[in-house]
């Protein structure tokens, strides 16, 4: 296993869209570029990750929302549907924007379809902070960050901010 590099915003290779995984591309090496995610989200203190995040155009995404941190799940071509749709407001963060927070509103309740690290289909109804982190997932997969749902000005003091940052540890 090895730990993977997570592009940070505003890396114009986040904006792009993954691909749908075809069923002869999910083979070992499919599955060891997962558990290198699952490896690097756990290292990183990450509820979720998404392929896009390790610079992977495909549509594969692993979380684990456990505070015990065991129970990783995978999800290949996730694609959800709002069973609810009454707006929940949840507070946040996304290791691709390290070091900001701030309140996203989501479907409250989702049916999430996939197919799992062997190739085979199955569905999961999702609540809570599984029903966020999936939903900030899949829009990871879509090119879309957390930082798209903020005011302009909110999203522009974030870029600066990370652009100085990054200025500073590369002196
Ligand atoms: O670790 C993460 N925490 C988190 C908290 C609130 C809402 C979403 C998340 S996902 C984030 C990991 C991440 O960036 N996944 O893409
Ligand atoms: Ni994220």
């Amino acid at each position: 296993m090895s730990l993977l590099t997570i592009l940070e915003y505003p890396d114009l290779r986040l904006r792009k869209r993954a691909a749908v995984v075809q069923m002869q591309e999910i083979n070992d090496s499919l599955r060891s570029t997962l558990d290198d995610m699952l490896e690097t989200m756990y290292a990183a203190n990450g509820i979720g990750l998404a392929a896009t995040q390790v610079d992977f155009h495909k549509r594969l995404l692993v979380l684990d929302v456990t505070e015990t941190k065991d129970a990783p799940l995978v999800f290949i071509n996730p694609e959800i549907t709002v069973l609810d749709p009454e707006p929940m407001g949840y507070e946040e963060g996304c290791l691709s924007v390290p070091g900001f927070y701030d309140l996203v509103t989501r479907a409250r309740r989702i049916l999430v379809k996939a197919l799992d690290r062997n190739g085979l289909a199955f569905e999961q109804e999702a609540e809570g902070l599984l029903a966020v982190c999936l939903q900030h997932e899949v829009d990871h997969l879509d090119g879309k960050l957390f930082v798209d749902y903020l005011s302009i000005l909110k999203r522009q003091r974030i870029k600066h901010k990370l652009l100085k940052d990054k200025k500073q540890t590369a002196d």
